[in-house]
């Protein structure tokens, strides 16, 4: 029998638990020519702002010996311009759409939210309030209960949508962050955004980035996500969403035995354009072989 990988975040039902992690999958658009994206449990975009933003200066991508560093500074057209030019993109997908909102204040993210519930026919929103490239929204909300759970309450008295929040790995309170969005609405919960590093050159005495530092992303940082992922599941209810260097079936599942409902794939997108659909057959496969009905079995069964 086909085994049940199916997933149900806030009022999103996914038919498997695969997501993209947002920046790393285009708006969807541009893997089409590789596969057909339907097959995802969900899409998740690049977040989007108010205003357009032309990002920082090059060069703002550096690889390192385990992953990438980027401080690409939330590059986007705006939500007018996107919601032109993806609209019917979007609308034209049989999968869930869950769009990645960005902030440079609180009342940024609340309308970008009115916008969005009333102008798209998306499921959810992704609140990015985890940047680590920008100056201003960013980190400044992530790192603190009271900036981001204020930045969820202004969200979630703009729209109906699945609210997921998306927390970054650069704090030790997550627990108590997680805690206070759940208390003002969040559905769910992300981890982890990027983690804030750099690399330099050493003839030219050079940082690789003009930002001087970025997100680091990739296999780095697996050890990092579930250690977050795991840590979060001990003390809230509500579903989280792994993401941090999966490149395997195994790593995915691995997020989803340490408590994760759903698992994003990000940076392996960018070196091998089959690693979705690679993971969500190899995930059936290996459920098949060790008589695993329902994904849900797994969630949370680390033995500890
Ligand atoms: O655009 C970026 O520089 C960026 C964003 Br918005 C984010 O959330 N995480 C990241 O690593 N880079």
């Amino acid at each position: 029998m086909k085994p049940d990988l199916s997933v149900k975040i806030g009022n999103i039902e996914m038919k498997n638990p695969v997501t993209t992690a947002s920046g790393t999958f285009g708006q969807g658009d541009v893997f089409e020519g590789f596969y057909d994206i339907n097959i995802l449990g969900a899409l998740t975009t690049k977040s989007v702002s108010l205003n357009p933003k032309q990002g920082n200066p090059p060069p703002r991508i550096a690889e390192t010996r385990s992953g990438y560093l980027n401080s690409i500074g939330l590059q986007n057209p705006g939500i007018s311009v996107f919601l032109k030019k993806y609209n019917s993109f979007f609308d034209s997908l049989s999968i869930p759409v869950i769009l990645s909102i960005a902030g440079n204040t609180i009342h940024e993210y609340g309308e970008l939210a009115k916008i969005i519930s009333e102008k798209m026919n998306v499921q959810g929103l992704e609140i990015n309030i985890s940047c680590p490239n920008v100056r201003e929204g960013g980190l400044q909300f992530a790192c603190q209960a009271l900036t981001a759970s204020k930045v969820v309450r202004e969200v979630r008295s703009k729209t109906h949508l699945t609210l997921i929040t998306k927390l970054s790995p650069n704090t030790e309170n997550n627990v108590e962050i997680a805690k206070a969005c759940v208390d003002e609405g969040t559905d769910a919960i992300s981890v982890i955004n990027t983690v804030k590093g750099m690399a330099i050159d050493l003839r030219s005495r050079k940082p690789l980035l003009a930002n001087i530092t970025g997100g680091l992303s990739g296999p780095a940082i697996k050890p990092v996500a579930l250690r977050w992922v795991y840590e979060l599941s001990q003390n809230i209810s509500v579903p989280l969403i792994g993401m941090g260097g999966i490149e395997t079936f195994e790593d995915a599942l691995e997020f989803i035995v340490c408590g994760a409902s759903a698992v994003s794939i990000g940076t392996a997108n960018f070196y091998n354009p089959y690693v979705i659909p690679e993971i969500i057959h190899g995930m059936e496969q290996w459920m098949k072989e060790n008589k695993v009905s329902m994904l849900s079995e797994l969630r949370n069964t680390l033995v500890v």
